[in-house]
C-alpha cells in the first residue's frame, strides 16, 4: 500500500468551475489497488500553495500525481494558457517532498513530451489512465526502472470502468459554485471532425457502461452528497448504438429524480428520444453543430448538413427543452461567403442560444493540425508557448468578426467574441445563479390552449 496524493491543477472558471472528474477516476483506481489516495483541488483550495504544501506535509505521500485539464481556453480573441500553472504546483510538490510526480489529464495527452519537459515532473501517463498509473506506482515501489512516459497497453471496456471516487470537500465546492457534478456513461468517439482532439484522447469506438453502473452512480451521488445535477461527459451523449436510451430507460426504470444536460451531435435525434431524455431528466443539451453552413461543416468533416442541425432545434423545440449551438468561424474552407451564409442560417435556429467562436484551436494529433502545417501556419512541432488558432486562408479575420458582431450585437440569445458571456455568467454567479445559466435565457412559444379551457 501506497500514500498517493492526487492534485487537480485546473483553475479554469470558463464557463463555470467544472469537477475534476478525470481525478475521481483516477484515485478510484488507485484505491482498487490497495492504496491510500487523498485528493486536493488547487482551485477548491482558493489557488493557495500554502495550502498544498500544508497537505504534503500531514499526508507525507508517497507519489504525487496532478492531472491536467486545459491547455487553453478555446477563446483566440482572449487567449489564456494554463501550462505555467501546472509547473510551478510541481515546483511546489518539489519544494515539499521526494516523492515523484507523476502527470496525467486529457491536457497533458495531447502535447505529453512538450508538457513533461515543460513541467519537470518525473512521469506523464497518456490518455486513459487507471491501468498505466498503477502499473507505474506498482513498479516504481519494487525498484523497477519506468519509462518517463507512459501509454497504457489497452483501453478498458465499459465494463471496467470504474465509478468515480468523489470527495466530499470537492463535491462541496463544486455544488456550491456550479450546482452539479460529472459523470461519465462512455468513453470514446467514431466522428471525424478534423479539429477534434477526443478519438486520440478516448479512442474511435464508444465503450460504453453498463446503464445500471450508471444509475448506481447517480443514487450514490444523490445519497452520500445530496446531489441531483449531473453533466454527462461523454464526447457525444447520443451514440448510433442507442446506449444513450439504455441509460435514460435505466434512470426511468428506478425512478431516479435528477436533472441533468450533455451534449448533444445534432444529427438524426428524433422528438420521440427526446421526449424520453427529458422524462429522465434532461433539462439542457450543448449541441455540437460546429459550422453555420454545409461548405463548413464539410471543411470541419462533421458528417452532417445544416438543415440535419435545424431538424435537431426544431426537435429540442417541440419538446421544450433548451439547446445551445456552439459554433466556430473562420475554419476550413471558411470564406466571405460562406460567413454570410452562415450567419444567414443561424437566424433560422428559433428559441435557442449560439455561441460563437473565432478561429479554431490547433492540437497536435488532428488533421487541422496537419492542414496548418501544409498551409504554413504553423511548424510540425507542437507548441506550448501560446494556443494557436487555426484561420481559413480564404477570409479576412477583422472583417469576420466584426461581420458576427454586427450579426449578433445586442440580442441575448446570441453571444460572441465568448469572453463576453463569460462576463455575463460571472454576474449571474455573484446574484447566486448557478448551472449552465444560458439555459435561462430561452422562452418557449405559449402552447396552445388545450380544448376546453
Ligand atoms: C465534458 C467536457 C467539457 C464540459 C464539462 C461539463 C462538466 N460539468 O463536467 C464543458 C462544456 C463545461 C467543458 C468546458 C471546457 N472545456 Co472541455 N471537455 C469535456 C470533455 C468532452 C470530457 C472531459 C471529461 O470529463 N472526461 C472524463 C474524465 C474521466 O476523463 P479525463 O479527465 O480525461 O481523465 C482521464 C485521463 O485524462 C487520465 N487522467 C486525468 N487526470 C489524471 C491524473 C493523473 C495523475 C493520471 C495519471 C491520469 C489522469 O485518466 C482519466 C481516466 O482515464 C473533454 C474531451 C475529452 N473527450 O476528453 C473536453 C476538454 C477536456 N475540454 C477542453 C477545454 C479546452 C475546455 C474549456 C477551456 C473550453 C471553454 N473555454 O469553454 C472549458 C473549461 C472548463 C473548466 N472549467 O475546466 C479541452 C482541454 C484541452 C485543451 N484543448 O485545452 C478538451 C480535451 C477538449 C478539446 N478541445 O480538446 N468541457
Amino acid at each position: 500500500m501506497k500514500r498517493v496524493l492526487l492534485v487537480s491543477t485546473n483553475i479554469t472558471r470558463e464557463p463555470y468551475p467544472v469537477y475534476p472528474l478525470g481525478l475521481a477516476v483516477i484515485a478510484a483506481a488507485l484505491v482498487a489497488d490497495g492504496h491510500a489516495v487523498e485528493q486536493f483541488d488547487f482551485l477548491a483550495s482558493g489557488e493557495d500553495e500554502s495550502l498544498l504544501r500544508e497537505k504534503i506535509s500531514a499526508f507525507a505521500p508517497d507519489f504525487v500525481g496532478l492531472s491536467m485539464r486545459n491547455l487553453d481556453n478555446c477563446d483566440s480573441l482572449k487567449a489564456v494558457g494554463y501550462q505555467a500553472i501546472v509547473k510551478r504546483l510541481v515546483g511546489v510538490v518539489r519544494e515539499c517532498t521526494a516523492a515523484p510526480v507523476i502527470v496525467g489529464g486529457p491536457a497533458f495527452s495531447i502535447m505529453p513530451e512538450r508538457i513533461l519537459a515543460f513541467t519537470g515532473a518525473d512521469h506523464g501517463i497518456v490518455g486513459e489512465g487507471e491501468r498505466p498509473v498503477c502499473d507505474l506506482i506498482r513498479d516504481l515501489s519494487e525498484g523497477k526502472e519506468a519509462p518517463a512516459l507512459l501509454w497504457g497497453d489497452r483501453l478498458l471496456a465499459g465494463d471496467e470502468m470504474a465509478s468515480p471516487l468523489f470527495s466530499r470537500p470537492l463535491v462541496d465546492f463544486y455544488v456550491g459554485q456550479s450546482g452539479m457534478i460529472n459523470l461519465q456513461t462512455k468513453r470514446g468517439c467514431p466522428h471525424g471532425c478534423v479539429y477534434c482532439s477526443y478519438p486520440s484522447l478516448e479512442g474511435n469506438r464508444w465503450r460504453c457502461r453498463e446503464p445500471g453502473a450508471v444509475a448506481d452512480d447517480l443514487e450514490r451521488a444523490r445519497a452520500d452528497f445530496g446531489v441531483d445535477h449531473f453533466f454527462f461527459t461523454d464526447s457525444v451523449f447520443n451514440d448510433d448504438g442507442g446506449h444513450f436510451l439504455l441509460v435514460a430507460e435505466e434512470i426511468l426504470r428506478r425512478g431516479i429524480s435528477v436533472r441533468w444536460s450533455c451534449y448533444i451531435r445534432p444529427q438524426g435525434i428524433r422528438r420521440e428520444q427526446l421526449s424520453l431524455l427529458k422524462r429522465a431528466g434532461l433539462y439542457a443539451a450543448e449541441l455540437g453543430t460546429d459550422a453555420a453552413c454545409d461548405a463548413t461543416l464539410r471543411g470541419q468533416g462533421k458528417g452532417f448538413t445544416f438543415a440535419e442541425a435545424l431538424d435537431a432545434n426544431r426537435a429540442f423545440v417541440a419538446e421544450r427543452i433548451p439547446c445551445a449551438h456552439f459554433v466556430m468561424f473562420g475554419g476550413p474552407g471558411e470564406t466571405d461567403d460562406t460567413v454570410n451564409e452562415g450567419l444567414a442560417n443561424l437566424e433560422q435556429l428559433e428559441h435557442t442560444v449560439v455561441f460563437a467562436f473565432s478561429g479554431i484551436s490547433i492540437l497536435p494529433g488532428t488533421a487541422l493540425f496537419t492542414r496548418a502545417v501544409r498551409e504554413g501556419f504553423i511548424t510540425g512541432e507542437a507548441s506550448l508557448d501560446s494556443p494557436k488558432y487555426y484561420l481559413s486562408p480564404g477570409i479576412d479575420a477583422d472583417a469576420m468578426n466584426a461581420r458576427i458582431k454586427a450579426s449578433f450585437g445586442g440580442r441575448r440569445h446570441r453571444v460572441f467574441p465568448p469572453s463576453e458571456g463569460q462576463l455575463k455568467r460571472d454576474v449571474m454567479h455573484r446574484f447566486g445563479y448557478k448551472g449552465l445559466l444560458w439555459d435561462t435565457l430561452i422562452q418557449f412559444p405559449k402552447e396552445p390552449a388545450q380544448a376546453g379551457e
